[in-house]
């Protein structure tokens, strides 16, 4: 999965794919690097972001939206309102990415339902103005699993096809650095609640922190967000190999390769599968 955010203060990409016609463009070239999808977003959801208006997030998301779907590439829409989900659909969305998981609108888990369509629900506590404020977990991998679990029940109680449901444990979102490496080291025990996995470390800040050098006066400095990249390479493999279906991430060649390593070595664990499957 390809990111464009349309957005003007995206902490990896704010302000760059801000015009249609760019972020169109943007959407083409992730295909062409290898992304399957492209996953359109109007709404930054960086620590500490406030909230933009309905309109304005549908300003910025259905042209970008129609325009990849005419080029006949496959969209999803990162979004946590009702509202901005459906015209997105209605505009030929194919997935819906909530990083609320259907928490910030009571609407969107019915949205999902009756379009039909595929929805994210990622481990989602509070808004991003105040999500670092709700980073206590007894335990983090228990407490992750719970709390999906409850927004697992509320989507398909809303009528949510639970083969349409796409977990994501939520890397950054009222997590710390440390506890994002906690999350990593346990995917399997995501992968293992049965829905499909999907995993977005891709850029973010605490890869920043791991490659973090020293400037020429002493100083800590954060690798900054484009230098990021081989790091969520190593991550998509590590993702793969544990059987995440997705990975989110915004230069999609390193990462593509990656899986088509994984894919390859898999076979080579696993003949014998392989084999029937010819
Ligand atoms: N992170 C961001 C935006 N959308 N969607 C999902 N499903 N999971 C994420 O972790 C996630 C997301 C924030 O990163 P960005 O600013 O690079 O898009």
């Amino acid at each position: 999965m390809g990111v464009v955010n349309v957005t003007p203060d995206s902490f990896s990409d704010g302000g760059r794919w801000l015009d249609a016609p760019d972020a169109i463009q943007h959407g083409v070239d992730l295909v062409a690097q290898g992304a399957d999808l492209v996953d359109i977003g109007g709404e930054s959801t960086r620590p500490g972001a406030t909230r933009i208006d309905g309109d304005e997030e549908l300003r910025r998301v259905i042209p970008v939206i129609r325009g990849l779907v005419a080029e006949g590439i496959t969209v999803s829409v990162d979004t946590m309102r009702a509202s901005t989900a459906r015209q997105a659909i209605d505009a030929g969305a194919l997935l819906v990415n909530d990083v609320s998981g259907g928490r910030s609108d009571p609407d969107m888990m019915a949205i999902a339902a009756r379009a039909g369509t595929p929805i994210v629900l990622m481990h989602w506590r509070e808004h991003s103005a105040a999500m670092q404020n709700h980073t206590h977990y007894d335990d983090l991998v228990e407490d992750i699993t719970r709390e999906l679990t409850v927004q697992v029940d509320a989507a398909v109680g809303a009528g949510v096809d639970p083969g349409q449901i796409i977990l994501d444990p939520g890397l950054g979102f009222s997590k710390t650095g440390e506890q994002n490496w906690t999350v990593l080291a346990h995917l399997e025990t995501f992968v293992g609640l049965g829905h499909r996995l999907l995993v977005a470390a891709s850029r973010k800040r605490f890869l920043g922190e791991l490659l973090a050098g020293t400037s020429p006066d002493g100083e800590e400095q954060l690798r900054p967000p484009d230098r990021r990249e081989d790091a969520t390479a190593a991550i998509t493999t590590i993702a793969a190999a544990a059987g995440a279906w997705c990975v989110r991430v915004h230069e999609p060649s390193a990462s593509a390769d990656a899986v088509r390593v994984v894919a390859r070595l898999e076979r080579e664990l696993t003949p014998q599968v392989w084999k029937e499957a010819e």
